[in-house]
């Protein structure tokens, strides 16, 4: 067996998360030629996507008088308020045409649960319940990770922080991320991946 078993992530590199999306990150069309280019140098390839029901809690439209990128209370605790989004089935949900998705070894969705949000490909919103990610891994003897996709501040940030917790190797290349910026949310998820050990590349 290999000292070490290496898997590229990729996280929700979906048409709403591109220009002209529901929930547009600026510029995440970009690096998909890229993250392409990336894939062959790794032992798996994963790609996450964020898959939710119509009416999910974490849509603004679900919260009468509330408006996207509000904040509210969750039982599970602070839940940013989307624009519908990545509603499952619809061409928003769908990858971007061009990545080359015939690559992946698997395929992970999260969000699915009505009432709970889901940032990581590792657990859900409220930290606790497991996407089944981190058994698929550990059985196929993968240790390390490199991690792209959207957004910086989010997705990734949340699967980047719970993958260095639980024991993974974790390295993100930044240049073929792209971030919200929400008040400060880039800088603020930069300090938090590196303290948990992620090496920011
Ligand atoms: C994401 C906000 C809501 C992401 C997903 O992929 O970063 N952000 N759902
Ligand atoms: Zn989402």
């Amino acid at each position: 067996m290999q000292a070490t078993t290496h898997a590229l992530l990729v996280i929700d590199v979906q048409n709403d998360f591109c220009p002209g999306g529901a929930l547009a990150v600026p510029g995440g069309d970009t690096i998909v030629a890229g993250i392409n280019a990336l894939m062959g140098d790794f032992a798996a390839v994963i790609l996450t996507q964020d898959w939710h029901p119509s009416g999910h809690s974490s849509f603004a439209s679900s919260h009468p008088g509330r408006a996207p990128l509000e904040m509210v209370t969750m039982p599970y605790g602070p839940q940013v308020l989307w624009p519908d989004h990545c509603v499952h089935g619809t061409g928003g949900a769908a990858f971007h045409p061009a990545l080359a998705t015939d690559r992946a070894d698997l395929i992970i969705r999260k969000g699915m649960n009505p009432a709970l949000d889901s940032y990581s490909a590792f657990f859900e919103n409220d930290r606790t319940t497991p996407t089944g990610l981190d058994g698929y891994l550990r059985s196929r003897g993968i240790d390390q990770l490199t991690m792209v996709g959207l957004a910086t501040d989010f997705c990734v940030h949340y699967s980047a922080v719970d993958a260095a917790k639980l024991g993974y190797r974790v390295r993100v290349a930044q240049e073929l991320c792209r971030a919200i910026d929400l008040g400060g949310s880039l800088a603020a998820a930069q300090t938090a991946m590196r303290d948990c050990g992620v090496t920011l590349a």
